[in-house]
């Protein structure tokens, strides 16, 4: 077994860090490391909570890791930020945020930066998702931002989706215009002191009398998130569904439509990664990169086809 397998399974912390910093970069031991990891998967419940800039997403976690902590259960939280990936603002924000949980050995709080990771930051989050169920925690958490297409990619790895919305600001309208609201498996209505929750909540009653969603209709949770209220509601709506699931064989379901998509995922990374390790140890070949001219699909496809001539 991989060494840092080895010591996640025996919870060791650094060892958790370390193999999520791999998982960022790409290692070349990624994957070894990962069908280790794979192998050690226990049970943890996988939560995303996304949700417009500003919703929320961060106060809520708090508020629900503290709730969960006095549940007596770990926790692990991945805060994804696509949007910023060079400025590490958000991260210090979400860093004094969560700050008071940070000498508390239930807990580990990690953010994931983008840096253009190979497989994507889907991939990598849900990679980073699994080292930390290896490990051990019960509820895993995952932030991010439901501003575009790889936030539902993202959502895609989870098994229940709570989707951050505030009253009067007018983002269920973006939301909706962006295919975010088809993730939602909760709707949560956050900053509920706030005036129009009533409204929002009318909206989305609408919003599920068009859809009618079969099987599950994605509960309306309202929470405050500064004054912690609504984390017990909040909590007992994620676990029920996290029961339909499992009452109702979606949960398999979803986990083997994405067994398809992640074997092709990992099947074009480990390619990639052997066709640029071969045009990498040839200098004429590096020495075509130079010419600003050159035609890229000619390139691709003439290299390609060595590489695979090569192995025949
Ligand atoms: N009135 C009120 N304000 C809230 C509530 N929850 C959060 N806020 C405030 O909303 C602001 C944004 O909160 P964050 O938790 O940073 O929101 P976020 O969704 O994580 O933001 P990004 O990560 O930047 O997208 C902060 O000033 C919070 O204090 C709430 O329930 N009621
Ligand atoms: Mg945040």
């Amino acid at each position: 077994m991989h060494p840092l397998a080895e010591r996640i399974q025996k919870q060791d912390m650094r060892a958790l860090a370390r193999a999520i910093t791999l998982i960022e970069n790409d290692d070349e031991e990624k994957l070894t490391l990962m069908s280790d990891v794979f192998s050690i998967q226990k049970q943890a419940h996988y939560i995303g909570i996304t949700g417009s800039p500003g919703a929320g997403k961060s106060s809520l976690i708090n508020q629900l890791l503290t709730y969960l902590r006095q549940q007596d259960l770990t926790v692990a939280v991945i805060a994804v930020d696509p949007t910023s990936p060079f400025s590490g603002g958000a991260l210090l924000g979400d860093r004094t945020r969560m700050n008071q949980h940070f000498l508390d050995p239930g807990i580990f709080i990690r953010s994931m930066a983008t840096r253009g990771s190979l497989g994507g930051l889907a991939r990598a989050t849900k990679d980073s998702i699994r080292v930390c169920d290896a490990y051990g925690f019960d509820v895993v958490l995952v932030e991010t931002v439901g501003v575009g297409q790889s936030e539902l990619d993202i959502m895609k790895v989870v098994d229940t989706t709570g989707l951050v919305l505030t009253p009067n600001s007018g983002d269920v309208l973006q939301i909706f215009k962006a295919g975010i609201m088809e993730i939602a498996d909760l709707f949560i209505i956050n900053k509920a002191d706030l005036p129009g929750v009533r409204k929002l909540k009318s909206t989305l009653e609408e919003y599920m009398m068009i859809v009618q969603p079969e099987g599950w209709e994605p509960p309306i949770v309202q929470t405050i998130s500064t004054e912690a209220k609504g984390m017990a509601e909040l909590y007992e709506s994620m676990k029920s569904h996290r029961e339909f699931l499992y009452e109702t064989n979606k949960g398999a379901e979803r986990r083997k439509q994405q067994l398809q998509l992640e074997v092709y995922d990992l099947i074009r990374e480990e390619i990639w990664r052997e066709v640029k390790g071969e045009i990498e140890k040839d200098t004429q070949k590096l020495e075509a990169f130079q010419n600003p001219d050159a035609d890229p699909y000619e390139l691709a496809r003439s290299w390609f086809r060595e590489w695979v001539r090569k192995g025949e």
